[in-house]
C-alpha cells in the first residue's frame, strides 16, 4: 500500500500512526503541501478530494483519515483500534469525531490561508485563531478522557490516534498543555511506544 503524506499533516500523521500499530506493509509517498501539490494533477488524479493523507491499496485510492482508519480496523485483526462494544465504541467515535470534526477542519492551511489572504488576518491574528480553537475543543476532551494511560483506560484505540497529532499542532502553535494535564499525560505516554514515534513529523523523511 502507499499512503499519500505530509510530515506536518496531522491527518496523515494518525493513519501513520496506525499503519504502524497495526504492522500494515506500505511505502510513505510525500506530498508537499507547502508547495500545495495536493492540487495538481499527479496527486487530484488519484485523489479528487485534493487533501492528505490518501491511501493507495489494491482496490483503488481511499480518502479521509477517519474513512482510512475504519477501513484498516475492519482488514487488519493486528491490535483492534475500537472496543467490542457497541456503546464503548461509540464512545471512541465520537472522542475521534470531536477532533477530526470540530477542532481540526477550521484550523487547516486552506482556512488559515483564507484568513490570511482574503481577510488580510496578521500572523498574530491567525495564530490566535489556531489556539482559539484548539483550547475551546481541548476543554471538553479533557473532561471526556480516562485517568490514563490511554485515552479510554488502558488500550489504545483510535481516540488517541486522533488525539496525538492534534496536541503536536498544539504545541507547534504554543498552547500551554499544562492545562490540561490529563491529554499532556496521554501525549507523552504514547509518544513512548515506537508506533508513535516513528510516525512523528519529525521522524519523516520529508521532514523539513
Ligand atoms: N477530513 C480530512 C482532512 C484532510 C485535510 O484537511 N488534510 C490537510 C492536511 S492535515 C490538507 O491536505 N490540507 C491542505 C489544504 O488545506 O489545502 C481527513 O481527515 O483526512
Amino acid at each position: 500500500m502507499k499512503l499519500y503524506t505530509y510530515f506536518r499533516s496531522s491527518a496523515a500523521y494518525r493513519v501513520r500512526i496506525a499503519l504502524n500499530l497495526k504492522g500494515m506493509k506500505h511505502e510513505l509517498i510525500p506530498v508537499n503541501l507547502l508547495k500545495s501539490e495536493q492540487t495538481e494533477d499527479a496527486y487530484t488524479n488519484k485523489n479528487p478530494q485534493g487533501l492528505l493523507p490518501a491511501l493507495e491499496t489494491e482496490q483503488g485510492v481511499l480518502a479521509q483519515s477517519l474513512s482510512i482508519l475504519e477501513w484498516m480496523e475492519e482488514t487488519s485483526i493486528n491490535t483492534p483500534l475500537l472496543p467490542a462494544d457497541p456503546w464503548e465504541k461509540a464512545q471512541v467515535r465520537s472522542f475521534c469525531y470531536a477532533i477530526a470534526c470540530d477542532i481540526h477542519p477550521i484550523d487547516n492551511l486552506r482556512v488559515l490561508k483564507y484568513l490570511a489572504g482574503e481577510l488580510g488576518a496578521s500572523d498574530d491574528q491567525k495564530n490566535t485563531w489556531y489556539r482559539h480553537w484548539i483550547v475551546e475543543g481541548f476543554k471538553k476532551l479533557e473532561k471526556t478522557v480516562s485517568n490514563g494511560p490511554f485515552c479510554f483506560g488502558d488500550k489504545v484505540t483510535l481516540a488517541d490516534i486522533c488525539l496525538i497529532p492534534q496536541v503536536f499542532n498544539a504545541l507547534r502553535f504554543n498552547v500551554d498543555m499544562s492545562q490540561f494535564p490529563k491529554l499532556f499525560a496521554i501525549y507523552n505516554h504514547c509518544n513512548l511506544l515506537p508506533a508513535f514515534d516513528a510516525a512523528k513529523p519529525e521522524n519523516q523523511l520529508d521532514a523539513q
